[in-house]
């Protein structure tokens, strides 16, 4: 079959939800990827950073083998003799007291809702039923109903009411306004150190840090979200490192398990996570052995390979060679480590035309809140590749 031909069964049984690039991909292998018609192209997506680690890694693949013909789930009603090594490498080095394994990363932000509001009526004492949490605008944490629900984008919520309520938005990169908005309810504030839909929205130099202060001095957890932004992305394991934070709950999921597998995980100090007792909280996947066999594969060549450093050195790179092209299209170059946003301005017509264009050159990336095309190519990628991505970006932009 050629690529229209599978097109055309997508679009004949699936559901419109999705309006992908058309390109048909059947093999990938590092930094790069095949369509059924045999033409290569450069990954800068990294499918929005879970294939940090470059396509199939094979230490990933043989640990997901190994374990796949050995035992791949128990459910939580039994031990395996996975699950507690697992959780040690991660919060040994992620400097973590405790840790509660999920699957999907909307499923980790939903499991810290319910772990901060337990906490704020168990511990902070805030009335049943009365727990505020505070969200930014412009957030993006997943698609379930309650995320959903405090999402300020419209189409992801039209349609979908009612909503869970005890959500209280605030401008992203605003400490005042964090601190303007907290009540003796509050329980937590959820937040991206950097705002991936949003755009690649850096907030300004401090923010997380007077966010932490202020989270701090009114007890308020501090939930960030590093489900894009963890695990090397932004040339740091944690983005929040950036700032020399801690926050008291680290969402991470996507490159967790390298692109293998849907593993995500609550990253916690022991106060928070220590309110759920036996049968509070739970899935049936979450845990599971062969997830946490590909995870700990992940985590532990992101270390090897010295990726994160890798990141920052050519994230660096690829952000300042952006920022010489000449470009009549371009109104802005930012971003940390190898998460970049390229913003066009608004008589370019919008990035999706940019990245067709692309696509043609052998480069997929994928436009983001219109005006944005966001490069975020495998943390493995080398100077060299860059050179050759950028020829061809700047061939496009100007
Ligand atoms: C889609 C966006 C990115 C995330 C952050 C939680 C989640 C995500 C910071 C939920 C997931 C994915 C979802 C995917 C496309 C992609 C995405 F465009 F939707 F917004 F990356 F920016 N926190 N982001 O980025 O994790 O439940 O998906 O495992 O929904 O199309 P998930």
């Amino acid at each position: 079959m050629k690529s229209e031909d599978y097109i055309r069964l997508e679009n004949k049984y699936g559901a419109n939800n999705y309006k992908p690039l058309d390109v048909v991909l059947t093999r990938g292998e590092g930094i790069w990827v095949w369509d059924v018609e045999g033409r290569k192209y450069m990954d800068c997506l990294s499918s929005y950073s879970a294939i940090n680690q470059g396509h199939c890694h094979p230490k990933i693949l043989s640990a997901l083998k190994q374990q796949a013909e050995k035992l791949t789930l128990v459910s939580r009603a039994f031990h395996s003799d996975q699950l507690g090594p697992f959780y040690e490498e991660i919060c040994q080095r992620t400097n973590s007291h405790s840790v509660l394994p999920m699957n999907s990363g909307a499923e980790a932000v939903e499991t810290a809702i319910k772990a901060v509001r337990k906490w704020g009526y168990q511990v902070k004492k805030v009335a049943p039923g009365q727990a505020e949490i505070i969200v930014c605008e412009n957030n993006f944490h997943g698609r379930t109903l309650t995320i959903v629900g405090f999402s300020t984008e419209e189409q992801y919520r039209d349609g979908y009411a009612p909503f869970t309520p005890g959500f209280k938005t605030i401008p992203f990169g605003d400490a005042e306004a964090l601190e303007a908005a907290i009540t003796p309810n509050t329980v937590g504030f959820l937040v991206e150190p950097i705002q991936g839909e949003g755009g690649v929205i850096v907030p300004p130099e401090g923010y997380l840090k007077s966010v932490r202060e202020i989270c701090d001095r009114n007890n308020v957890m501090l939930i960030l979200d590093e489900i894009q932004t963890g695990l090397g992305r932004t040339g740091k394991l944690f983005a929040e490192e950036h700032e020399g934070i801690e926050s008291d709950l680290t969402l991470v999921g996507k490159a967790l398990s390298g692109g293998f597998y849907p593993v995500s995980a609550v990253l916690s100090n022991k106060e928070v996570l220590g309110v759920f007792k036996p049968g509070d909280h739970g899935s049936t996947f979450g845990g599971n052995p062969l997830a946490c066999a590909v995870a700990r594969a992940a985590f532990s060549v992101l270390f090897e390979e010295k990726m994160i450093e890798n990141a920052a050195v050519q994230g660096d790179y690829f952000q300042k060679r952006l920022k010489e092209i000449k470009s009549p299209h371009i109104k802005e170059v930012r971003g940390k480590g190898l998460l970049i946003g390229v913003e066009l301005v608004p008589e370019a017509g919008g990035a999706r035309r940019f990245c067709e264009a692309l696509r043609d050159k052998g480069i997929l990336c994928k436009e983001t809140h219109t005006h944005v095309i966001r490069f975020a190519p495998p943390l493995v990628i080398k100077q060299d590749e860059l050179d050759w991505a950028l020829e061809r970006i700047g061939g496009v932009l100007v």
